[in-house]
């Protein structure tokens, strides 16, 4: 298929988002593509860029099956199909999507002090306050094994909020455990997923020996919702937000990709490209400085025996490194087996399929990312990076119904995962 096109067959034109009553972005009658642009990229995000379509996500990891997923809007649609691009349709409509996701729900909180919170609270999508109330109660159903903490504050001052679980070794005596979920506003399954990890772990303590072993031989530090800011943005504004909510003097360009913040390899190949923005300096978001001071400490007391950083969408299970395709951890095959075994465990409940390698190899070089950072500088054991379902089909609006079941056989693989690392 030819790739280059001399000119626009029809010349898109410029689309103002547009608002509902209550000032959302209205997604309706964007579709969303997979596209295969052939070997000319540039060329094809510049044409992204007049389109004004919204890059998703994309996959460079194997040349064959290097693709993007766009979405495109409606005023645009004719000049986008074209360019007659390899591509497939992934959602005929982004709005029903977002509709099908479904209300955020009311969370009633506890029913009893020191009851466990419903697990109805894996049946929707709730608003940011109400994760923050969820998190109190789980600790206070485990309160001698637990406490809230903070890793510093997003840039608009709100608390980094998470729980530290741990086992009959006291408080802050085994090596570490560290998740961070969300760090990616849009990625919504992800908090969910770490919140329902906390929810086994805390649930089955008492009467399960595994998950009692779990707790004996590490501290957990689980911040679910590590971008406060950018996730609210997400409910109250614009659903497909990714970044922190950062202004910076001299441009009215908003937010930095916390994940290509980080100061490691940070000027490297993939931090600056679409769709990440590094940030002006190496760790110059107030959430990386948050979430790596906690690391650090970490690393400084018992180390970090895992960290995973939960995103979405594509189903992979990545190790390090991001910022090069050739460097190899000094553990990479006990990695490689170790993920590979985590993805089978993943598969049992639902057969569902997560693909696991390097982050530079299977998807694409991103430099400035939380896990070459843990590795290299806090010498974390394993220093991971899980996105979680689907493959696209409904990609960050998953679903409200598919949130127990991802939690579910994530679980699995977290405890061949806690058990066999
Ligand atoms: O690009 C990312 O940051 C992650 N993919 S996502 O589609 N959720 O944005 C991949 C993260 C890989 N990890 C690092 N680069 N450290
Ligand atoms: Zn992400």
């Amino acid at each position: 298929m030819k790739f280059l096109q001399p000119l626009l067959l029809i010349a898109p034109l410029t689309v103002a988002l547009r608002l509902d009553r209550r000032g959302k972005v209205v997604y309706d009658g964007y579709k969303i593509f997979r596209v295969a642009p052939g070997d000319n990229i540039a060329a094809f995000e510049a044409q992204l860029e007049s389109l004004e379509a919204i890059d998703l996500t994309h996959n460079h990891g194997h040349v064959e099956e290097e693709h993007f997923d766009i979405a495109v809007p409606p005023e645009n649609l004719s000049a986008f199909e074209a360019l007659n691009f390899t591509s497939e349709v992934l959602t005929d409509d982004l709005g029903v999507d977002i509709a099908l996701e479904g209300e955020l729900a009311e969370y009633p909180g506890l029913l009893s002090a020191a009851a466990l919170p419903s697990l109805s609270w894996f049946s929707a999508y709730h608003a940011y306050n109400d994760h923050l109330t969820f998190l109190k109660d789980i600790q206070a159903s485990f309160s001698s094994n637990s406490e809230l903490i903070t890793a510093g504050k997003s840039f608009e001052g709100r608390d980094i909020q998470g729980i530290h679980l741990w086992g009959s070794g006291g408080k802050g005596s085994k090596p570490a455990v560290y998740f961070n979920g969300n760090v990616h506003a849009r990625e919504w399954i992800s908090s969910k997923v770490v919140e329902y990890l906390t929810y086994q772990l805390v649930a089955n303590y008492n009467n399960d020996t595994t998950v009692k072993s779990f707790l004996d031989s590490y501290d957990f530090y689980i911040l679910p919702i590590v971008n406060p800011d950018g996730f609210l943005y997400t409910q109250t504004t614009n659903r497909l937000w990714r970044k922190n909510r950062q202004t910076r003097s001299g441009t009215s360009a908003i937010g930095t990709d916390v994940n290509r913040n980080w100061p490691y390899k940070w000027d490297g190949e993939g931090s600056s490209t679409s769709p990440g923005y590094r940030g002006a300096a190496a760790g110059d978001t107030p959430e990386n400085t948050g979430i790596r001071t906690l690391g650090d400490q970490l690393a400084k007391s018992n180390g970090i025996k895992l960290y995973i950083d939960w995103h979405s969408y594509g189903q992979y299970i990545l190790t390090p490194y991001g910022y090069s395709c050739t460097a190899a951890a000094s553990n990479q095959a006990k990695q490689d087996s170790l993920a590979k075994n985590t993805a089978s465990a993943i598969a049992k409940p639902y057969g569902t399929r997560f693909t696991t390698g390097p982050i530079c190899s299977t998807l694409y070089a991103a430099a400035g990312g939380s896990n070459d950072y843990v590795t290299d500088v806090d010498k974390a054991e394993y220093g991971w990076a899980i996105e979680l379902r689907d493959t696209g089909r409904n990609g960050f609006t998953l679903p409200a119904d598919q949130i127990l079941p991802t939690g579910i056989e994530i679980w699995e693989g977290m405890k061949y995962l806690f058990a066999n690392m």
